[in-house]
């Protein structure tokens, strides 16, 4: 029987699942968690693409619906609705915002060009090759090399976005710091995070203070877990 109003469909190993439960965390709100990997049965159940997360929301007004909701801007929309405290949103004057959009310009930038470049492109390779044990580490970051190239220009140009100090914006934390962690903590777990800057492991290091990022750790690769 479920006991929590939200179940999350995902492995905490993903990092689009895991900005949810992180948001989720902070937010106080309660949920469920069914790990599976992305293109299992599961996944396919609850997302048409067999993508992850889905968030299945169990009641609405009282009514049990089981809704399932994928994608995660629209499941950040929907718990911004149902919990606006505490708030993950920023005002022009956080960091180097002008317009609070560049909040959701940020989150977009690091899912549709941060997944290619970090998870495709150098950890997953990277934690294949090491588990595999046939290739020296040479070997290996001669065959990450063009991906390595690749995000190293994506951290620059995300790291030319964010405030100097403190969070993306500055000291307002924000759906933006949710979207990039993941995925950097991961990066950091392998040799590659080698590549953070100063100020990206400054702002980790920010980051590793909340609840909510310590509650989410485990079972991500930060912690040498693999899925589901
Ligand atoms: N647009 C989706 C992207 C989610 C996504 O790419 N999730 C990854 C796991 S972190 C996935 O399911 N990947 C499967 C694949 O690339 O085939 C969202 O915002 O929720």
């Amino acid at each position: 029987m479920t006991t929590s109003p939200y179940t999350i469909i995902g492995t905490p190993f993903s990092t689009f699942t895991r900005s949810i439960t992180l948001a989720l965390t902070y937010k106080g709100l309660p949920f469920n968690q069914v790990r599976c990997v992305p293109h299992s049965d599961t996944a396919y159940d609850n997302h048409p693409f067999g993508f992850l997360p889905t968030l299945v929301i169990h009641e609405i007004d009282g009514k049990p619906v089981n809704l399932k909701l994928r994608e995660s801007p629209a499941i950040a929309r929907f718990i911004d609705r149902v919990a606006p405290e505490p708030s993950l949103l920023i005002t022009p004057g956080h960091g180097k915002a002008l317009i609070e959009e560049q909040m959701w310009e940020f989150v977009s930038l690091a899912s549709a060009h941060g997944l290619p470049a970090v998870e495709k492109g150098v950890v997953k390779p990277r934690v294949a090759a090491t588990d595999a044990g046939n290739l020296t580490d040479s070997e290996i970051r001669e065959q990450i090399k063009p991906g390595v190239e690749h995000l190293q220009k994506f951290l620059h140009q995300m790291e030319e976005l964010m405030a100097d100090d403190g969070y993306v914006f500055g000291s307002k934390l924000s759906w933006a710091d949710f979207f990039l962690f993941p995925l950097l903590a991961d990066l950091k777990a392998t040799p590659e995070g080698e590549l953070l800057s100063p100020r990206l492991l400054k702002w980790m290091e920010e980051m590793n203070k909340l609840e909510a990022v310590q509650v989410t750790t485990p079972g991500t690769l930060s912690v040498g877990a693999r899925p589901p």
